[in-house]
């Protein structure tokens, strides 16, 4: 029977499904974000679904499930992740094989640990790309791994898939599908020249982005913004909330009706929840993580979403908004 990957398109969703496509060696590869999984799971018919990296949110839970249980029914679903459910939702009622996180553990962590015996041991390190992508290699699997390589050669290969991942390549799929394909033949990034190419150019942006966001950042209370700038959005919102001295960054860019937004802090430990909130208090989606969440609303909804996010950070700091 075929196998099916949906994955997150940064650093951690490529190496999980390059470790899973190491699995399920003649598996499509597909790539897909928390709001677009429902539009995705409809597509899958005949196949096993593994699931990678992408968090489930609020918004569509129901269909979402509904969708899950329409395929698990006759087919293995097995979904990896880290993200924290949305409330009021818990594990059994997710009709798949759960692998879930804990203390942080990535997607790539939890897909290698899965596949482990199945998989060439070399790919370990893949795994440990993943890990520092999503800053999450101080879990205790990552740490043995890591002994048993020279961390300071991985460090340097995960550091060029990153600023590849985060470049200009943000929606090249066939892109992103030949490097799971690189990825799964163990083959090192810094022993190719186009992913280096990529990499070298992304950090001559990087040094001149930086600068744009220092002149463009605007503040609303303790949020600081940028919108449309054409850069990674994670480096985009970090570097607003660094140059507008604020708890909280967001980075947005417009695309057809919606705005889709990162969003960053270093003072939080439930941006997610937040995020969710404000998202759905305006029909759009949010999730994430404590410190790093996303969100996508409707267009004529993002300074709405701005300012709710302050009034919502303020409260949750004792600040005034
Ligand atoms: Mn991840």
């Amino acid at each position: 029977m075929s196998w099916v990957i949906f994955a997150h398109g940064d650093c951690d969703g490529v190496c999980s499904a390059s470790l899973a496509f190491s699995a399920k060696k003649e598996a499509k590869v597909f790539f897909t974000n928390p709001a677009g999984l429902l539009q995705d799971l409809r597509q899958v018919k005949d196949e096993n679904l593994i699931i990678t990296d992408i968090a489930l949110t609020s918004s569509h839970k129901k269909e979402i499930i509904s969708e899950l249980k329409r395929i698990s029914s006759k087919y293995e679903v097995l979904y990896f992740d880290h993200h924290p459910l949305p409330l009021g939702l818990s594990t059994e009622e997710i009709p798949a094989t759960l692998i879930r996180g804990e203390d942080d553990s990535c997607a790539s962590e939890l897909v290698y640990s899965y596949f482990r015996d199945k998989l060439n041991p070399e790919l370990s390190r893949v795994m440990v790309y993943g890990a520092i992508g999503d800053y999450s290699d101080n879990t205790k699997i990552v740490k043995e791994v890591l002994s048993e390589w020279d961390k300071r050669e991985l460090y340097l290969e995960a550091g060029i898939l990153v600023k590849v991942l985060e470049g200009t390549k943000k929606r090249d799929y066939d892109f992103k599908r030949n490097l799971v394909l690189y990825l799964s033949q163990n083959k090192l990034p810094s022993l190719n020249e186009e992913l280096i190419k990529i990499a070298v150019q992304e950090s001559v942006l990087d040094e001149q982005m930086r600068e744009v966001i220092r002149v463009s950042t605007r503040v609303v209370g303790n949020v600081a913004y940028v919108k449309d700038i054409p850069w990674s959005l994670g480096k985009a919102a970090t570097y607003a909330r660094v140059y507008g001295k604020t708890v909280v960054g967001v980075a947005a860019e417009e695309r057809k009706e919606y705005v889709d937004m990162s969003i960053r802090t270093i003072a939080l430990d439930n941006l997610y929840e937040i995020v969710s909130r404000v998202a759905e208090s305006l029909n759009g989606t949010g999730g994430g993580h404590k410190n790093a969440a996303g969100s996508r609303v409707q267009k004529d909804s993002f300074i709405q979403f701005i300012e709710r996010l302050n009034n919502e950070v303020s409260i949750c700091l004792g600040l005034k908004p």
